[in-house]
């Protein structure tokens, strides 16, 4: 097989506009990335440690889940300031030490941008519960209510009502998730207002862009809007959403910053509102190729959903938009655990389908370890607030405590927030003292120094895929097209352009199974570039097993 050049600089280097669409991000769940200073939580200076690693892996930008002030009962998804650091991950100086550091070493970074909601410890909220008249009453969405009759029977995110009764004024108010969530009322400019000014100093200090949550739940339907098949339908991209979208894709725009925006229920029918050259943001995260699909209680993903989903949006994208590429991430299970069965060869065969679609891939911190789900044998060691309440439900519903566990943690956050593993010493060697949240055991196996040892490693294959994607235009900007679309375990496309066709081949399974290509083309006219076992030329009829993954090149002068 051709060597791949080892230089880091790709060779089509970005644009000033558009440097995110060659890019490989890197998501950090800081709780969870490195605890500088032993206190069991991870840290920014933790994040300083690792810049190294993360360059030598090659990827180009971070985006770090919230680092702000909070009571964390969202685990900083409910900020109550948005312009201080939370002190379990330092200070404001350590994260300017951070944005420069990274900034020396050619890495962006990307910040969380939670406008949804605040927490009911924001300021605003504090002084909005005091009275009915209050000024900032209007910042959030109150409503007559009686204790044991909310306004309406929507249901949170996080179970029960979106409403939580207020005995001081009388009046409910409205939260998407936990009850410590208020929702902001955008329709009250003075929010808006505030909101845009803390995007500009965030923007001000010079960092790169934002990853913005839960932002397709901002606008509501009337109070007495009547749910009918779907129960999200009265907050998930209600139309009248877009005149906030475009103020704030304005502001954006001005900094010339890159934006991925969080877009639960937006379908792919409506992707190029959201994304493309007049989209709301440069590109989005779609839900719905991780939805829960098969059995509850069974934690397998399925294959044909995956691939049946990802192509949607790959098609639906295809002239204008972008999208943004993940597997896994901090509100998910491990992807190995869900579509593989915990082997590196899964992990391989997994990042070579995620990593050469079209769009820009986040990996997700620990993935490219192979990092695996953790086995909770009890709800004590579950920190994540839905799983806990799901679980609680369940026993309310009669099922025992085995069952109740066995169903909630499948699908549990916490299963991708363990600890990194960094290497084979005590807790992993994220922390000196005892984490936040366990370190799973496997961290003897499964850890960045062996993995960095070991040539044939997850770890190594990741670089090897990065640094490819970055040196192939067709890998970045080719047409994809899905092959064999009926194919159970196989995940096999094309990307082409006018002078180049790839073709990524991966068996998303242990057992053999066969693939047949079409009779027309010429086989040996194509060059194996990668793979993940041992060389096989591209032929006709194919015997793939064991999660194995090939690239093949066409040919072509
Ligand atoms: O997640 C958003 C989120 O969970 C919903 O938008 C999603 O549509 C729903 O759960 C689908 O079942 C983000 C963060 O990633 C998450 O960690 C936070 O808990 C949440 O927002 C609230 O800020
Ligand atoms: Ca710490």
């Amino acid at each position: 097989m051709p060597e791949l050049s080892t230089q880091s600089k790709p060779l089509y280097t970005a644009q000033k506009n558009n440097w995110w669409k060659n890019a490989v991000g890197y998501q950090i769940y800081p709780r969870s990335f490195k605890d500088s200073n032993h206190d069991g939580i991870g840290d920014l200076n933790g994040i300083r440690q690792k810049l190294p690693y993360l360059k030598e892996l090659g990827i180009d930008f971070i985006w770090i889940n919230p680092i702000y002030a909070s009571p964390n009962i969202d685990n900083g998804y409910d900020i109550s300031d948005y312009q201080a650091i939370h002190e379990d991950f330092g200070t404001m100086e350590d994260f300017q030490d951070l944005l420069e550091e990274a900034h020396e070493l050619d890495l962006k970074i990307i910040m969380d941008l939670v406008v949804n909601h605040t927490s009911d410890q924001h300021p605003w909220f504090l002084e909005a519960k005091k009275s009915r008249n209050n000024p900032y009453r209007d910042y959030y969405h109150w409503v007559d209510a009686t204790e044991d009759q909310p306004p309406n029977n929507w249901q949170s995110f996080f179970g029960g009502s979106t409403w939580t009764y207020d005995d001081t004024t009388q009046q409910a108010y409205f939260h998407t998730f936990a009850k410590e969530q208020p929702d902001l009322n955008w329709k009250n400019p003075r929010v808006r207002h505030e909101i845009y000014q803390m995007i500009r100093w965030w923007l001000e200090l010079g960092i790169d862009g934002f990853r913005i949550d839960a932002i397709s739940h901002i606008q509501k339907e009337p109070w007495d809007f009547e749910i009918t098949d779907n129960q999200w339908a009265p907050f998930m991209n209600v139309s009248g959403i877009e005149t906030y979208l475009k103020e704030l894709k304005a502001i954006f725009n001005e900094y010339n910053v890159m934006t991925v925006g969080e877009a639960s229920g937006v379908p792919h029918q409506e992707a190029t509102h959201w994304t493309g050259d007049s989209g709301y943001f440069n590109m989005i995260f779609e839900l719905e190729h991780c939805e829960r699909i098969g059995e509850l209680g069974s934690q397998k993903g399925s294959i044909p959903h995956l691939k049946q989903s990802l192509t949607q949006w790959q098609t639906s994208l295809a002239d204008d938009g972008w999208n943004a590429l993940y597997l896994e991430n901090h509100d998910t299970p491990r992807s190995v655990s869900v579509y593989g069965d915990d082997s590196p060869e899964a992990a391989k065969a997994l990042a070579t389908v995620q990593l050469l679609l079209k769009g820009t891939p986040f990996i997700y911190q620990g993935q490219e370890l192979g990092m695996t789900n953790y086995p909770f044998q009890s709800i004590e060691d579950i920190d994540a607030a839905d799983t806990i309440h799901f679980y609680q439900t369940l026993l309310a519903q009669g099922k025992t405590t085995t069952d109740a566990l066995k169903i909630a943690i499948n699908w549990s956050r916490d299963h991708s927030r363990t600890p990194f593993q960094w290497e084979d010493t005590l807790h992993g060697g994220f922390s000196t003292t005892t984490p936040w949240l366990k370190v799973n055991d496997n961290y003897r196996m499964i850890n960045a120094v062996q993995k960095e040892v070991e040539t044939s490693s997850v770890f190594h294959y990741y670089q090897t895929l990065i640094r490819l994607r970055k040196q192939t235009e067709a890998l970045i900007h080719g047409k994809f097209d899905l092959l064999s679309p009926e194919h159970p375990t196989v995940f096999c496309y094309t990307r082409t352009t006018e002078t180049e066709r790839w073709l990524v081949l991966a068996q998303l399974d242990r057992n053999q199974t066969t693939i047949d290509f079409p009779a027309s083309w010429d086989y040996s006219n194509w060059e194996e570039i990668l793979t993940t076992t041992s060389t096989k030329p591209l032929k006709q009829q194919m015997k793939l097993s064991n999660y194995e993954a090939h690239v093949y090149r066409e040919i072509t002068d």
